[in-house]
């Protein structure tokens, strides 16, 4: 069990301490190594000397997804390339990836984060542990193991995909924590029903999924697929990568490990710092973290904060599961829509799967979205009025929620393709 008490139940007067000891270390460091924060710190005409509480955060700059690409690879290392002992990066969906670098200490911190999320959801020493998340330059599966190890579990690192060996290890080793995508585990859910895997040789217990978003819907939906208790674990690589916060089991909201990242959120367009309960932007300043902190980092993740004391003794900061990243936000005649409002919607469906794509085009100068919707075997049917009558009512549940229209289309089950590591469920059209 990692639980350090010490850090994680501290009052905020003792946590503000800390955070600001960290800061001002950091931001020395940063001077000293990194001609981009000089630079930065300079035109701003900001002293470093002058930050001593984390309570001047908000006069500080920003850093952004461009800056990390303008200084690649390595620009923004504060450390000599003999201290890096590990690099991972993300690949972005243009451009050049992001790359984030490692020190012996950083790798250590990384995996005691972990280590605090897994103690978080109950994960113990006697648990054996399936990693389906994938090992590489993605910090998902790497991330994971180093945890899951230093609590003592039995680590089966199996990284992504094959899912016909994954349901033998599962069941062969006696697997009881699941951790994945939350849409690979609808997968693996859907693939031991399948297979006629019988459910009492199943012995998981616990998922813990993360690196894209899913409601609280589609939670219900994995944990009776599974019949397990899932728990959501956040994360991201320029940060550290998963265990940047995680879901205790009380389950309302993820604490974020502020003794290290500490979040704020933000207004996207003004840029001010918002109150604990209001929507907005994450950023986050990785205070400890030796080969590549960062400062201000904005996350484009949207969420909400709150403080207080939560009924697990913690009193680090919660956010609430993301609603979805700025990126994704699509505005449909008018209006916001972010997927996750038309999974909720869907997941509440019985005849539905976990499966569905939006797909956006553009017609007559206007953006329009169709949902597909992929039905279950149960509620497939050869009946067109059945179908209908289906399609009538989560057009209407959809109009209801989002206030406006969609185009629906029903498709046979098993036909959207599957994804074994992040699902693509936007498609779009627009830019072809
Ligand atoms: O996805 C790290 C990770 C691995 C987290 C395994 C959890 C589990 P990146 O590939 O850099 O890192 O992607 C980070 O994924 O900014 C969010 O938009 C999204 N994301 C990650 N976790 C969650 C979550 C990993 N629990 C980006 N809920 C982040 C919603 C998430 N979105």
């Amino acid at each position: 069990m990692i639980w350090n008490r010490g850090r994680e139940c501290a009052d905020r007067q003792q946590m503000q301490e800390l955070q600001s000891r960290e800061l001002t270390a950091m931001i020395k460091r940063m001077q000293e190594n990194v001609p981009f924060y000089r630079d930065k710190f300079r035109e701003e005409g900001i002293e470093p000397g002058d930050i001593r509480s984390v309570e001047q955060l908000k006069q500080l700059p920003f850093t952004t997804k461009a800056d990390l690409r303008d200084n690649y690879p390595f620009g923004l290392f504060t450390v000599p390339q003999t201290d890096v002992v590990r690099i991972h990066a993300s690949s972005g969906t243009t451009g050049k990836p992001t790359v984030v670098g490692y020190t012996q200490a950083d790798i250590a911190l990384w995996a005691e984060v972990v280590a605090r999320s897994l103690t978080m959801a109950g994960i113990h020493s006697g648990d054996t542990i399936q990693i389906a998340y994938g090992y590489g330059p993605f910090t998902g599966g790497l991330g994971l193991h180093y945890g899951a190890e230093k609590v003592g579990a039995t680590v089966i690192p199996i990284s992504t995909g094959n899912t016909k060996k994954q349901l033998q290890f599962m069941t062969d080793f006696k697997a009881t924590i699941l951790a994945c995508t939350p849409s690979y585990a609808a997968h693996l859910g859907e693939s031991i029903l399948k297979e006629g895997i019988s459910p009492a040789d199943i012995k998981l217990r616990t998922g813990v999924f993360g690196a894209e978003p899913w409601t609280g819907e589609m939670r219900t939906e994995i944990e009776k697929l599974l019949n397990i208790k899932a728990y959501d674990i956040y994360g991201l690589s320029e940060v550290i990568g998963p265990g940047v916060s995680m879901e205790c089991e009380c389950q309302c909201g993820n604490h974020v490990f502020e003794d290290h990242f500490i979040p704020e959120i933000i207004d996207p367009d003004t840029l001010e710092v918002l109150p604990d309960g209001v929507l907005g932007e994450l950023v986050f300043t990785t205070v400890t973290k030796e080969a590549m902190p960062l400062l201000r980092y904005r996350t484009r993740d949207l969420t909400r904060l709150h403080h207080g004391k939560c009924d697990c003794g913690r009193t680090l900061v919660r956010m609430e599961k993301c609603l979805g990243r700025t990126d994704d936000m699509l505005i449909i005649r008018g209006v916001n829509v972010f997927p996750s409002q038309v999974e909720s919607v869907l997941m509440e469906m019985a005849e539905t799967t976990p499966h569905y794509q939006l797909i956006i085009r553009r017609e007559n100068n206007l953006d329009t979205m169709e949902i597909r919707v992929e039905i279950n075997e149960e509620n497939w049917s050869d009946s067109i009025r059945e179908l209908e009558g289906i399609r009538r009512r989560i057009d209407h549940n959809i109009k209801s929620l989002l206030g406006i229209g969609a185009i629906i289309k029903l498709v046979e089950p098993n036909s959207i393709e599957r994804s074994e590591g992040k699902a693509k469920r936007i498609i779009d059209e627009r830019h072809r």
